[in-house]
């Protein structure tokens, strides 16, 4: 198949690409390096040394003597070229993972807010109208969010992105329905991922795309098969308090002997799949694909939920790392429980990987590698999400908190 991976420079994108090559696909990359740009922003890089985009795909073709072809377009802002790039590339599925993708970076300032919704918004949009023009047979898997969904449900098991409901009809009857799960964003960026579930509906409903929205939890881990070939493979490793997602965050903290950073109570539940588990979802979603006029389908792609305080228990037990319980910065529920139904992705084929030592473990590994690079100002979040938390961190606390 012809595959176009969006933003394939990044944390999913990158292994994306080498597994689908890998495996004998003809895949192409559209990504405008906003990521790198970001690091230098947060002065703080990878914790794992990334090479350049030439060197990793040149290192690629060694390798496997397979090519990935790779386009400087910046999906937000570009339109004529990447109306042109589908039109003569023709790709027949598209990943789009091309989204600022950091809740704590989306919730920074009101500059960071408006280039996350700017970038996230317009680049999902100029994909679906230049799909209808140049490329409207194509199957668009999107990596979503679980977030969409909210953290906040009264208990019932999460459905596959449409509620069944009864409603009021003529004359006293009831109708059942089906309808989008209520949205119930969390973030600046997961209220992105909520208004792109919006513009898939339509474009499926007015032009027929083909379209599968994959609502992701957490992804943890960072070695793929594919990876692992080569020092030059390597995929990027967030650690720092915007870009870090907590399970490899606490994993890289256990290797640096810094307490592990549980915000609140860590009574949040959250789901999550390993990196390794998200490629083979994306490579089922692929063969998949919904007909021309069906509804956008949606796949939970999660394997297993948990509190984030019993991960921080699971790692200290593992590694001897301290627990540090923290103020949180986020606006958040303080203790949640989570029920996810994820049939579809597990009828096509997958079988879980869990959370085990031997993985945990292989991450805490990989983060001991490149104790140099690890940045410790870096690591508490400083980002929070409300006036009323600003006024009470304060600059002196936010600085506190990332000395800590
Ligand atoms: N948390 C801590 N300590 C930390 C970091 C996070 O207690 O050091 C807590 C947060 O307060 C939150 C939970 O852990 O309650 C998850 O935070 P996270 O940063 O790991 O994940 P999140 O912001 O939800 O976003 C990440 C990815 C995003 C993806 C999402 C999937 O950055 O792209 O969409 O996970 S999900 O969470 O299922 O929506």
């Amino acid at each position: 198949m012809r595959i176009l991976i969006l933003g394939g420079d990044g944390f999913m994108g990158w292994p994306l690409s080498l597994y689908l090559s890998a495996r004998g696909h003809e895949v192409a990359i559209l990504d405008n390096l906003s990521r790198r740009r970001i690091d230098e922003e947060l002065g703080c890089m990878s914790l794992t040394p990334i090479a350049s985009t030439t060197e990793r795909l040149a290192t690629w073709e060694a390798v496997s003597g397979r090519a990935i072809g790779f386009h400087p377009i910046d999906l937000a802002r570009e339109y004529d070229a990447l109306e042109i790039l589908l039109a003569t590339w023709r790709p027949q599925a598209i990943v789009h993972c091309a989204e600022q993708r950091a809740a704590p970076y989306s919730m920074k300032t009101p500059r960071h807010k408006r280039y996350t919704v700017d970038n996230n918004v317009s680049g999902t949009h100029n994909l679906l109208c230049a799909m209808v023009e140049a490329a409207p047979k194509a199957h668009l898997v999107h990596i979503g969010t679980m977030g969409v969904y909210g953290y906040d449900n009264p208990g019932v098991e999460i459905p596959e992105g449409y509620l069944g409901v009864q409603v009021e009809g003529p004359n006293g009857t009831r109708v059942d329905w089906e309808i989008l799960y209520p949205a119930d964003p969390g973030s600046i960026y997961h209220l992105t991922k909520c208004q792109d579930q919006l513009l898939f509906q339509y474009y499926a409903k007015n032009d027929g795309l083909r379209i599968t929205d994959l609502h992701q939890g957490i992804v943890w881990g960072t070695l793929t098969d594919e990876t692992r070939q080569d020092g030059r493979l390597i995929n990027r490793f967030d650690y720092d308090g915007d870009y870090g997602t907590v399970l490899n965050r606490f994993l890289m903290q256990a290797a640096i002997g810094y307490p592990l950073t549980v915000h609140g109570t860590g009574g949040q539940t959250r789901a999550f799949i390993h990196i390794k588990d998200s490629m083979r979802c994306i490579e089922l979603t692929l063969q998949a694909p919904p007909q021309a006029g069906e509804r956008v389908k949606v796949f939970n792609q999660m394997t297993e939920c948990h509190r984030v305080r019993e991960l921080a228990h699971l790692i200290s037990k593992l590694t001897g790392a301290e627990i540090a319980f923290l103020s949180n910065p986020r606006k958040e529920a303080a203790e949640t429980s989570m029920h996810v139904r994820n049939c579809k992705l597990r009828a096509l084929g997958l079988k879980s990987t869990l959370l085990n030592d031997a993985l945990l473990s292989e991450v805490v590994e990989v983060a001991r590698r490149y104790p140099a690079r690890a940045e410790r100002s870096r690591i508490p979040c400083t980002s929070v999400w409300t006036r009323e938390q600003q006024r009470a961190f304060g600059e002196p606390a936010q600085a506190k908190r990332a000395e800590a």
